[in-house]
């Protein structure tokens, strides 16, 4: 993948907010995938039910703070990310976490189904890493040295599909 560090890049532009520690395996996969693109980010602990207020004051603060989108990770009566996009208007990625009574099902639907005017992108139940490519590709809207980046690794990715294809034709 290219390099483009440089001292302008080091703010973070994306925010990857979780509502308890028990999300730390998403946190560092959104935040290992967005690294990959060089892109800087802020990882933070923030609970819609344990500290609201702070998820409110996180969420005003953000587009002054120069956030331009936010991922947000939460399981069971997931809000986090709800909540957040009530009070911002950037876009806010939500992931919805597994859990070990309902599977995440209960964390997948109390993610997406957000009412009409206060939208949330909902990827699938533990989808930080595509939560981090979207992220990646909102960016690439207006950065054109991270949309081709983000290009080449969606080549080198329908190359190793490919590949597999002729390896499972030739039998191996
Ligand atoms: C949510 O509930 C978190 O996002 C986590 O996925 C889940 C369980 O959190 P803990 O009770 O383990 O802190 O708040």
């Amino acid at each position: 993948m290219t390099e483009r560090r440089g001292p302008e890049k080091s703010a973070p532009v994306v925010a990857v907010v979780a509502g308890s520690r028990s999300d730390d395996k998403l946190i560092d996969e959104a935040a290992r995938t967005l690294s990959g693109f060089d892109v800087p980010c802020e990882k933070r602990i923030i609970s819609a039910h344990r500290t609201p207020d702070q998820a409110l004051e996180f969420a005003r603060g953000a587009r002054s703070r120069g956030l331009k989108v936010i991922i947000a990770i939460a399981g069971k009566a997931a809000h986090l990310a709800g909540v957040i996009s009530s009070a911002t208007t950037l876009p806010v990625i939500g992931v919805p976490a597994k859990t070990s009574d309902l599977g995440g099902l209960d964390s997948l639907l109390s993610t997406v189904q957000m009412p009409s005017g206060v939208p949330v992108a909902t990827v699938g139940i533990g989808g930080a890493k595509n939560a981090a490519l979207l992220a990646v590709a909102i960016l690439a809207l207006s950065d054109e040295a991270l949309a081709r980046i983000y290009t080449d690794f969606r080549a080198e990715l329908a190359k190793s599909v490919q590949a597999d294809d002729r390896a499972v034709k030739k039998g191996d």
